[in-house]
């Protein structure tokens, strides 16, 4: 098994090599690759040297297994010569995300639709992961109408920079910027960029890979998404309608009971969950878990996630482990 990180020195990167050290993922060779100002650094995984390649060099390899996580433009281009080349492709990107021809899995959700012919296989967006990894068990039992979503995003979903930009305003340091508004002491309602609808591209993309992910775009979706100055993980605020009415308890009882999630909901205790505790951790986390009075079979929850994890690398991983465990690496 020869595995390749392509991406390897960013923020998702480095999450990979810790996801993939922490869960033993096996392989005899890792290769990572990076951008040219990257190529010949030295990155340390498991107490060994590897020097950084190029993507040049890294499609040559003939990788059985490539996690993508260096952009759009970069896996446009070179996701599929690395799939030619006969590599299976996960990537984090957004690039292949709604093509038809490309499945967008959440392992614990639709990892069953996964076959030996994909080769780019396509890992959503982290807003998105963690709100479905919810949703999903419960869309069995009651169906979901409509979701009406607003999230409070990390700026580790920035990326470096943004963290940096952060930390500066802390310091009182005006150093380079990311964002268009101070982010420390601010919340953005501005996430990706603007579209024609008045919609962000974030938000968009939380209706649409919902959809897709799902396997029902009969779902209504409606989004506003919000960068606000945290660092541990992505949360989500979720209303959410359903076609059956539902059994607070039952409700509590399913999300206690599905793999990958875990219920913190004790509000007299102060217990919910917060991105401090998610940080690191690869489950999502359910609280504030109400009826909507307002309207029949409706649900509020509050949804928080490490958006670098489960949002992204972990995510990665087990998309990794799946294909390996079932043997549908070529
Ligand atoms: C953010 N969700 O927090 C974004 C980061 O489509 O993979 C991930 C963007 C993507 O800004």
């Amino acid at each position: 098994m020869k595995l390749a990180v392509v991406g390897a020195t960013g923020l998702v990167g480095q999450e990979i090599l810790k996801v993939l050290e922490e869960r033993g993922f096996e392989f005899d060779e890792l290769h990572l690759i990076a951008s040219p100002k990257s190529v010949g650094q030295v990155i340390k995984y498991k107490g060994k040297d590897y020097t950084i390649k190029s993507i040049e060099e890294g499609a040559k390899l003939g990788a059985d297994i490539a996690i993508f996580s260096a952009g759009g433009g970069t896996s446009l281009e070179w996701a599929p010569k690395y799939a030619a080349a006969g590599t299976t492709v996960i990537d984090n990107s957004s690039a292949w995300r709604m093509d038809p021809t490309k499945k967008l899995i959440v392992p614990e959700i639709n990892g069953h639709e996964l076959t030996i012919d994909d080769r780019i296989i396509a890992n959503p967006n982290c807003s998105t992961i963690q709100m479905v990894m919810a949703l999903a068990p419960l869309h069995v039992k009651y169906k979901l109408k409509r979701i009406v979503v607003s999230t409070y995003q990390s700026v580790t979903g920035t990326g470096k920079d943004a963290v940096q930009q952060m930390m500066d305003e802390r310091k009182g340091i005006n150093g380079p910027k990311v964002y268009p508004h101070p982010i420390d002491m601010n919340a953005l309602p501005h996430i990706d960029s603007f579209l024609d609808n008045g919609y962000t591209k974030e938000e968009m993309k939380m209706v649409n890979e919902t959809r897709k992910i799902l396997g029902d775009s009969t779902i209504g979706v409606t989004a506003t998404t919000v960068r606000i100055p945290s660092i541990g993980g992505h949360s989500e605020a979720v209303n959410v309608q359903f076609y059956e009415d539902f059994n607070l308890s039952e409700v509590r009882s399913i999300l206690s009971t599905t793999p990958g999630v875990i219920v913190q909901d004790d509000p007299k205790n102060n217990i919910y969950p917060m991105p401090i505790n998610s940080h690191n951790r690869d489950e999502v986390f359910v609280g504030r878990i109400r009826r909507d009075e307002s309207q029949p079979n409706t649900l509020n929850m509050w949804i928080v996630a490490d958006n670098l994890r489960k949002g992204a690398a972990t995510n990665a991983v087990q998309i990794a482990e799946f294909m390996t465990e079932n043997s549908l690496v070529y």
